[in-house]
């Protein structure tokens, strides 16, 4: 199946060909048959010579419904141009064409209608000239009549052409179903139709819809009115949402495949079209489906910032047009360059971000954004629309290489990082000379990190990670139960540092001399004396309690301040003294040593 809109200013007999090539009635609303005007989108589908289906999303053309004309063609990838033998080339006719071009949209047909009133001849000629200037290029022309039915068999096989133009679908792709239309079927629940461009939908299948926490499901699934298990691009399908109820979702919405979309509510973009600096300041963002009030900010002459009024899932390279509903004005079409663009808050950040943009042309590019993003999970850039290479391979290049869980890496500033963290280790030593190690949660803070793998992953010979700290390699690893035991340690007596456990508590610990080596060679426990050991790190803490106190101060002093017994006061304030860290007096008082 192949899906075009129709396209052309009001009464140019845009439904009537619809109708005449598919028996069906595109104007589904009897205010529109009423009137004789398309109001809103119509839908209608045919089998067409060579035996393949094309189906039409009919737009109105009255310019108080361009909103709707844009959210048929904004997901259809082809276009039948119609225009009027006898009233030729008209406003909408240009409007409906500006919209096609803003939006790149490079499949078309051109359909004079109403042939039997007036020679085709000169609106063929204006309208190909005008088409010919825009991403449509050359379109092949028929003359038709949805009257008598001339032209008509000359026009299905110019659409059979066109069908055989027209690229294939990815079938591999994510689903991004963006709703046209959503209806209750009585007995049935909420049912939305969309044109699904890429992707494949299966009954049963979990979908992700903006703003639901919880995936919709798909209970059924009708395609071209019969029902089916499986729908693949490209097709009209009308989805029936299990347990969705209709209010939560409307034309501009859309079903996703889950996890695979960002939704974002600020992009940059290059224009074509108006320049930036012309551009007012609040605009009217289409693309699929969606129609979304965006304010916009100038960046450089062809790239502005666009906050929208509502998060939407968009990708780079996505293709849009923004439009002034006021002015009745196409502004242009926009590429979405960065659908997670950095903050603005620093001063000249502005212009910096203009130069960054204007290097970029809206392909995903995975080594520039590892670049410029430095530090970015897989898994994000692929929601942004960036391809990632996850299986190891000779496809996969060394920096799509994860450096820790789903963190991908600039290499350059990989190097940096881990440079950075032998230094901070290093000064951390020096500074904190009595710890064994920086913790990593100090370093993941210092070296502004956004996960702590990412710093373990940091750690390299001769440095390695103990106890949650950076430190250099001792040459003992700890055995399991000993491992255990200074857990428990850890568990019981952190809350209160300076408590040594007794020596029968040892002993229920498991904790024999031999392991009690073990653990004090791998920098675990800190030996005082014969079965007096505390944690490693508290030296540095025992430091800043007896700093606090009036110097010089006694044993008994030191012993109250550090709520604890002679048992490890003695040996402790033994220790700092032969570390330097206090200093015994004649007196037997100390001090601390500043
Ligand atoms: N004589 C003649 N009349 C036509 C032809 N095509 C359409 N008409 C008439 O032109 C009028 C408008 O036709 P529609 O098909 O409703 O035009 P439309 O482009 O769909 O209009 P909107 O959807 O409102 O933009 C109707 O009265 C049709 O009967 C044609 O080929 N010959
Ligand atoms: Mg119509």
């Amino acid at each position: 199946m192949f899906v075009v809109a129709t396209a052309g200013h009001v009464d140019h007999g845009k439904s009537t060909l619809v109708r005449a090539l598919t028996g069906m009635e595109p104007d589904r609303w009897a205010e529109e048959r009423r009137r004789g005007m398309t109001i809103d989108l119509g839908f209608a589908w045919t089998t067409l010579p060579s035996g393949g289906t094309v189906a039409f999303v009919d737009v109105p053309g009255h310019e108080r419904f361009v909103p709707n004309m844009l959210a048929g063609v904004g997901p259809v990838p082809a276009a039948l141009i119609v225009v009027a033998a006898d009233e030729g080339w008209m406003p909408q006719s240009a409007e409906h064409l500006a919209a096609l071009d803003a939006l790149g949209v490079a499949y078309g047909l051109l359909a004079v209608t109403r042939a039997d009133l007036a020679d085709p001849g000169p609106a063929t000629a204006r309208a190909r000239a005008e088409i010919a200037a825009t991403s449509l290029g050359a379109v092949p022309a028929v003359a038709v009549s949805g009257l008598t039915g001339a032209g008509l068999p000359e026009l299905r096989a110019a659409l059979d052409r066109l069908a055989a133009d027209l690229p294939s679908p990815v079938l591999d792709d994510p689903v991004r179903l963006w709703v046209d239309r959503s209806f209750t079927v009585r007995g049935s629940g909420t049912v939305v139709t969309g044109t699904l461009g890429a992707g494949r939908l299966r009954v049963g299948d979990e979908l992700e819809l903006a703003g639901a926490d919880e995936p919709v499901r798909v209970r059924g699934l009708h395609s071209l009115g019969e029902a089916r298990p499986e729908a693949t691009a490209v097709a009209r399908v009308a989805v029936n949402l299990r347990g969705t109820p209709r209010d939560r979702l409307g034309r501009g919405d859309a079903l996703l495949t889950p996890g695979r979309f960002h939704h974002t509510d600020l992009v940059d973009v290059r224009l074509a079209g108006d320049p930036a600096a012309d551009l007012p300041a609040t605009l009217t963002l289409h693309v699929g489906s969606a129609a979304v009030p965006v304010r916009v900010r100038p960046l450089g002459p062809d790239t502005v910032r666009l906050r929208l009024a509502r998060p939407l899932p968009l990708l780079v390279g996505d293709r849009a047009l923004l439009r002034d509903p006021g002015r009745h004005h196409v502004s242009g079409g926009v590429r979405v360059l960065d659908v997670a663009p950095p903050p603005l808050a620093r001063r000249g950040a502005a212009a910096a971000r203009a130069q960054v943009l204007a290097e970029l042309d809206g392909r995903p590019d995975l080594a520039g954004e590892l670049r410029r993003r430095r530090l970015v999970r897989a898994g994000a850039l692929i929601r942004m629309g960036v391809p990632v290479p996850t299986a190891p391979g000779r496809d996969r290049p060394a920096f799509a290489q994860p450096v820790a869980g789903d963190w991908l890496a600039d290499p350059g500033y990989w190097r940096v990082l881990a440079e950075r963290l032998t230094e901070e280790v290093a000064r951390h030593a020096r500074e904190h000379p009595l710890e064994p190690g920086m913790p990593v949660e100090a370093l993941r803070q210092r070296l502004a990190l956004p996960d702590r793998v990412l710093v373990e992953a940091l750690v390299r010979p001769p440095l390695r990670i103990h106890s949650g700290r950076v430190g250099a390699a001792s040459t003992d690893a700890l055995p399991e139960p000993v491992a255990r035991a200074v857990q428990r340690v850890r568990a019981e007596y952190g809350d209160r540092p300076f408590r040594a456990p007794e020596a029968d508590r040892l002993v229920d610990l498991g904790l024999g001399p031999r392991e009690i080596g073990a653990a004090v060679r791998a920098g675990a426990l800190l030996r005082l004396a014969d079965n007096v050991v505390l944690l490693p790190d508290v030296l540095d803490d025992a430091v800043r309690v007896l700093a606090g106190l009036p110097q010089p101060f006694t044993l008994s002093a030191a012993r109250q301040a550090l709520d604890t017994t002679r048992r490890v006061a003695v040996p402790l304030l033994e220790l700092l003294d032969r570390r330097g860290a206090t200093r015994r007096l004649p007196d037997d008082a100390r001090i601390v040593v500043t």
